[in-house]
């Protein structure tokens, strides 16, 4: 497939002021009537062709300025339409396509979901609705007038604000018409039209503007909305508070669709959701769950000024607005619930996924040089790694100029399509600094390391730090990055008051490939927290020992280094014993004494982040940590001895914390943190009790299920007995799937729990799933669900030795490729680490890889990943 390069970005010749659409929609012909006002561009070629983008359509009508155009002036192909000779002045066209939306498995474009029409246009799908200048640099204001059968959709939705509606005289098709005054790039047009229930309520804006906000589900789940309506109202204020932000047009809406390949998407004014990131009861949804929604409800919301009303230039510049927009709804979470708890949260999510990638074949640059098939970008690295670059410009230039810096951009921007520099600029210009040298992070891929070594004179009582930092892959010409490095100094009591002019308000900035920091008066051997509350997407390299580790644990003032401390333990123990693969784990003991003494003093206070505290670093991490010659077994059998050692420690006192920690009876269910995390510390106790002892494991487990008041604490349960081999737990499987028959969003969790399940059986076990009715290769959620999770939460399955994992995911992207190519692709990068395993196992891989690169008739989406993995 032809490369786009970003260093070939020019302006389009034409524009497109104004879109006039007329969508008749119909279950197989769905009609498209788009007038198009054009006019040459004043930064482009003058008189250039005009080309429009195309995507599987079938053109059925042209006319210029009213006027059906002869065939000689035009050539049309389902991937384009071009006209010869354009008008040199303003112009009208006038295109008329046909689609099927219930042929479009893509999912890309107009398509039909449970018989519900809905779009989605990012990043290249409206062009499979009308030929157009499908690039984000084209805004145009949209009127859309649609009509259906009432009977099939009662229910019209379109972006902006609704200005009419009616019957079709003497017919049973009903119309709704909809304008949007602000100028938007395709890839933000929706529409929906369907039998939908609703929730809705009022908000009144801080500019006085009464909008009616409503979110649109499947009939009878109303109920189920009411949280993700709430997480919108709390959004709205929350962007107003602290961004100063307010909405911009009389209607917000969200529709939750249950067959869509994103989490969500931001169109203007109409937000179309994954069902999975809508609908909530305490019945239905776990915590997480909730809290999902509650951030994919604000991220997409957050879109509306960090996206719709600023956008992107192109494609490239897809981090200015996801990274910003993560950014963005984490800090919200944050504010919505613990910092902390929230804060290990997205490191977790960044070092399982986005460090992987950078150390892998589809490693590329927050902001990508090149690609293929854009829809393979949509990445942890564009989005997670974006979003850290977005918090250290924060932690760097301070609060207040942050803000003034983002009040700048978005005022300097509005309305316009913006690129990284745009962005940059509005802060360097804010705080007089040149952010050229930190522009660099947006440019190679590589996770930095960021060796340190600390030296106490005793006599001078001066303590000295040198860093040193290096950037693995990316080049060896590759520039130092700036830094910020948090920091402070823990004595053997507690932290140290330790100046340096160079730490301004506890934050070291490394510029260079080497520096030092030295410390005066410090009057014993202190043991260093660096990069407080993770300040940097970096690996730190420093040999602490565990006891200096655990100093942090019980002293530290920063959380996440607290957290961090035990895990760096951990993650010691697994790789030596990993490496070594004997059966003793050096260390052990100290860490399950200290965690021990920290449950004592501090799990009823604060449960959630005690529940983190209890979850050792993932197979994943422990790998990726590893980095070469990676032996799955091995890793699982290192950290099944370690949790069978702690939990062996633990496990008297997790009885009575889990006792001490229940619900009062007859509780009232509550989504909010608080309840959430004692509702967390007790599942994690009931799975490290039973990995202690699996009899009493399973029948807590057992009685859990029975009488779980929430879909947290039963599922919990069922993942719990899952990881316990025998009778009860096929049979609590069974009875689960009955009982929730009809509740595919739970049984995607179900099926999860299987997939994830480290046994020898389980490719058999995936198998029998694939055939159960609650499973459609259809679905996105039910693929990822089964699929997905067997592919990157069960490393042991997913890379046996006999290379059954990868020929299981392998058919599977084959298969689905056919359907649906965005979803086959996002499944293959499950190969990403394939070069860092050992031998045998890498062997497997790669012939797996090659033979789905060899096979006919590839997607370009999987051709594309395909080739770069194995490149
Ligand atoms: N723009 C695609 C979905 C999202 O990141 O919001
Ligand atoms: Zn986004």
């Amino acid at each position: 497939p032809p490369t786009i390069r970003l260093q070939d970005y020019r302006p389009s010749d034409h524009l497109i002021d104004r879109v006039d659409l007329d969508i008749r929609l119909d279950p197989h012909a769905s009609r498209i009537t788009a007038v198009l006002a054009l006019r040459p561009n004043p930064a482009g070629t003058p008189g250039a062709q005009l080309v429009l983008d195309g995507d599987e359509l079938g053109l059925v009508g042209l006319a210029l300025d009213g006027k059906a155009l002869p065939a000689e002036a035009y050539a049309a192909t389902p991937a384009g339409l071009t006209l010869h000779a354009p008008p040199q002045g303003p112009f009208t066209l006038t295109v008329e396509t046909v689609v099927d939306p219930t042929a479009n498995t893509k999912l890309m474009g107009l398509y039909r979901s449970s018989g519900v029409y809905c779009t989605q246009c990012e990043a290249d799908g409206f062009r499979r609705i009308t030929y157009f200048l499908d690039r984000p640099d084209i805004l145009s204001v949209y009127t859309t007038r649609i009509e259906a059968a009432r009977e099939e959709a009662p229910v019209l939705l379109g972006n902006g604000n609704p200005v009419e509606t009616g019957d079709v005289p003497g017919t049973d098709r009903h119309y709704a018409i909809w304008q949007d005054p602000h100028p938007k790039p395709a890839y933000l047009f929706a529409i929906v039209g369907g039998r939908l229930g609703h929730v809705g309520r009022s908000f009144v804006t801080s500019e006085g503007r009464e909008v009616a906000l409503g979110v649109y589900v499947e009939p009878g789940k109303e109920a189920r909305a009411d949280y993700a309506l709430d997480a919108v109202a709390r959004s709205m204020t929350w962007d107003e508070e602290v961004f100063g932000r307010a909405y911009d047009l009389d209607v917000f809406n969200v529709v939750a669709v249950s067959d869509f390949n994103m989490g969500a998407m931001e169109n203007k004014g109409l937000n179309i959701f994954n069902d999975k990131y809508v609908l909530a009861s305490p019945e239905t949804a776990t915590d997480a769950d909730y809290a999902n929604i509650e951030a994919i409800i604000a991220h997409e919301y957050f879109h509306n000024w960090s996206g719709n009303r600023v956008t992107c230039r192109d494609w490239f510049q897809l981090c200015l607005k996801e990274g910003l927009t993560v950014f963005r709804d984490q800090e919200f979470s944050s504010d919505m619930r613990s910092r902390a708890v929230h804060r290990i949260g997205e490191v977790r999510t960044l070092r399982a996924r986005q460090f992987p990638e950078d150390a892998g074949p589809l490693a590329h640059p927050v902001r990508p040089k090149h690609y293929a098939e854009i829809n393979n970008f949509y990445t942890a690295t564009v989005y997670e790694k974006g979003a850290e670059i977005v918090r250290m410009l924060k932690t760097l230039i301070g609060e207040a100029a942050f803000r003034n810096g983002m009040d700048r951009y978005f005022s300097e921007n509005d309305g316009t399509a913006a690129t990284v520099e745009d962005f940059l600029a509005a802060f360097a210009t804010e705080t007089g600094r040149d952010l050229a040298h930190f522009a660099q992070w947006y440019e190679r891929p590589s996770t930095p390391r960021i060796a340190v070594s600390g030296h106490y004179d005793a006599t001078a009582k001066t303590y000295r730090l040198d860093f040193r930092q290096t950037r693995p892959g990316a080049g060896a010409d590759a520039p130092p990055l700036v830094i910020p490095v948090a920091l402070g100094l823990i004595g053997p009591d507690g932290p140290l008051t330790a100046t340096n002019a160079r730490v301004r308000d506890g934050v070291f900035v490394l510029e260079s490939a080497e520096d030092s920091l030295t410390f005066e008066n410090i009057a014993a051997q202190p043991v260093p927290s660096l990069f407080r509350d993770f300040s940097a997407p970096v690996r730190v390299e420093m040999a602490l020992s565990d006891a200096e580790q655990l100093t942090l644990l019980r002293h530290d003032t920063d959380a996440f280094n607290r957290w961090e401390s035990a895990q760096r333990v951990a993650l010691r123990i697994l790789i030596e014993a990993a490496r070594s693969g004997s059966e003793t784990l050096d260390g052990s003991e100290g860490l399950a004494a200290a965690l021990a003494a920290f449950l004592d003093g501090e799990a009823l206070r604060d449960p959630a982040f005690a529940a983190l505290m209890l979850a050792l670093p993932s197979e994943g991490e422990v790998a990726s940590e590893i980095g070469a010659n990676i032996d799955p077994d091995a890793i699982f059998s290192a950290r099944r001895r370690l949790r069978q050692a702690l939990a062996a420690r633990l496990r008297d006192q997790l009885a009575v914390l889990r006792e001490q920690l229940a619900d009062p009876a007859g509780a009232a269910f509550s989504p909010a943190a608080a309840a959430a995390g004692r509702r967390a510390f007790r599942n994690a106790a009931l799975d490290l009790i039973a990995v202690a002892d699996p009899e009493r494991g399973a029948a807590l487990a057992r009685e859990q299920i029975a009488t779980a008041a929430t879909m947290t604490d039963r599922l919990a349960g069922l993942a719990t007995l899952a990881q316990i081999p025998g009778e009860a737990r096929e049979a609590e499987l069974a009875a689960f799937a009955e009982l929730y028959a009809d509740e595919p969003l739970i049984l995607d969790k179900w099926l999860a729990i299987q997939a994830a399940i480290a046994e020898d059986d389980t490719i058999a076990r995936i198998g029998r799933l694939q055939r159960h009715p609650a499973f459609s290769m259809t679905n996105p959620n039910r693929v990822r669900s089964l699929v997905g999770v067997f592919s990157l939460a069960n490393p042991t399955q997913f890379n046996r030795v006999d290379g059954a994992g990868y020929a299981l995911v392998a058919d599977t992207v084959l298969a689905l490729d056919k359907r649906n190519p965005q979803i086959a692709a996002r499944l293959l990068t499950a190969f990403g680490s394939w070069r860092q395993l050992e031998p045998v196992r890498r062997a497997a891989a790669e012939a797996a890889l090659r033979g789905i690169a060899s096979a006919g008739g590839l997607s370009r989406d999987v051709a594309d990943i395909a080739g770069r993995s194995l490149a």
